[in-house]
């Protein structure tokens, strides 16, 4: 039975600690893209990943590496980690975890001898809070980047182009981080599961069986601005009420279909007390664990959108920001993730899906991916609430370890 160490467990959740405090906002963790926090944040798992003996580096995206050395590489390399930013307001877990457990099992093979390198990555950007599009850490590892996105701007009006220049990286070379697929064994990524199940089952981990689609938009709604006391209500176009309408359909229709919709946000440009919003924008991500399904739903969901615009006569943009298929993991790594829990927790593995997306996703189009997911407290993220057992982590540690004891069988 592979040891679970609760030492080792108390140095990674006291390194969460510290890297949590590297944050924009004072009293809260906020973790954007190419920010000072990201770059401070990324020295500090540079440190301990120098300290776990791993040789390290920065690609072309931001990310950063680090890597256990094989003597004699006869196998591709496995890549394992997981995301170092975070959402407004984040919890300390979601991302960080992964990262800083994968640095702690590479500590814990110092001296081994496998055939393959290993390399933890950070990426630099999951969540997409700064730019609104996700993934962009582990898009520009598997040659995904789009150079569109360079003009991608974020609330101050800086766009990607800028902001990576002004870290220190040249948007000209981010190509020279993709990571070729035909020198890769795998990936692999514990998280949070950021859902319910496995503290309603009274389970530490549980393996994951595969990724939900996801597509986010954004809509802008344009009606005519107007003076609050004098336009009788029958004479407005009021792009706020428009907007109320449609996100109000939104959760109707997402109950139907027994998928899962949310606004999560929504401003009033250039709004005042005493005038008839004028011009409103709200974001909407819509997901489903099938694909078929996701794109249908998009497709009617939209459709009641312009047919409420059309009947309030004002007028709708739909911009589709974000995309990523449903994903499924690969069925040898959930076997080899099963056999790992059952050897630690001496229990049969419990396999569920993820509704959240993960740098897992991307990492699917270049090399075969698994994940393990770990409790959290009542389902919470995304939320500084979010808090996870020290048994938990250690439980997660063993079976990390585990698979990478059994890798080189693979
Ligand atoms: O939005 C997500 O599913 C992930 O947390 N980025
Ligand atoms: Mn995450
Ligand atoms: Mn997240």
């Amino acid at each position: 039975m592979p040891a679970v160490s609760l030492e080792k467990a108390q140095r990674i959740m006291r390194r969460i600690d510290t890297l949590a405090q590297y944050s924009a906002m004072d009293g809260m963790v906020t973790r954007a893209y190419l920010t000072a926090q990201h770059k401070a944040a990324h020295q500090q798992l540079a440190e301990w990943m120098q300290q776990a003996g791993l040789q390290t580096w920065q690609d072309e995206v931001g990310n950063q590496w680090g890597r256990l050395v094989s003597a004699n590489p006869t196998q591709g390399t496995l890549i394992i980690g997981s995301h170092s930013d975070t959402v407004v307001n984040a919890g300390k877990y979601d991302g960080p975890l992964g990262v800083i457990m994968a640095i702690e099992a590479l500590a814990s093979l110092q001296g081994q001898a496998l055939p393959f390198h290993v390399d933890v990555v950070a990426f630099a950007d999951e969540e997409g809070t700064r730019f609104n599009t996700t993934l962009l850490g582990s898009s520009g590892v598997c040659g995904c980047w789009n150079p569109a996105w360079l003009d991608i701007v974020d609330a101050d009006g800086i766009s990607i182009g800028q902001a990576l220049a002004e870290f220190g990286l040249e948007a000209a070379a981010i190509g020279q981080a993709s990571r070729q697929a035909e020198s890769l064994k795998g990936y692999l990524e514990v998280h949070i599961e950021q859902g319910p199940m496995l503290e309603s089952l009274d389970l530490a981990v549980g393996v994951v069986t595969g990724i939900a689609g996801a597509k986010r938009y954004l809509i802008d709604i344009k009606g005519v601005a107007g003076h609050a006391g004098t336009v009788p209500l029958a004479l407005r176009h009021d792009a706020l009420c428009a907007a109320a309408e449609m996100i109000s359909c939104t959760e109707s229709f997402a109950q139907q279909q027994q998928i899962v919709a949310t606004v999560g946000k929504c401003q009033i440009r250039g709004g005042a007390v005493n005038v008839i919003p004028g011009n409103v924008q709200f974001s909407l991500d819509i997901r489903s664990q099938d694909q078929a399904q996701l794109e249908l739903c998009c497709q009617q969901l939209l459709e009641q959108y312009r047919t409420i615009a059309a009947a309030r006569a004002v007028t709708i943009n739909i911009e589709n920001i974000y995309q990523a298929s449903a994903v499924p993991c690969d069925a040898k790594l959930q076997a080899q993730w099963g056999e790992a829990v059952a050897a630690v927790t001496g229990k049969p593995a419990y396999y569920l899906s993820s509704g959240a997306g993960h740098d897992a996703m991307m990492m699917a189009n270049i090399t075969p991916m698994g994940m393990l997911f770990l409790r959290c407290e009542k389902g919470i993220s995304h939320n500084p609430r979010e808090n996870v057992q020290l048994d938990d982590v250690a439980v997660a540690l063993a079976c990390l370890i585990q698979m990478l004891h059994s890798a080189s069988a693979w």
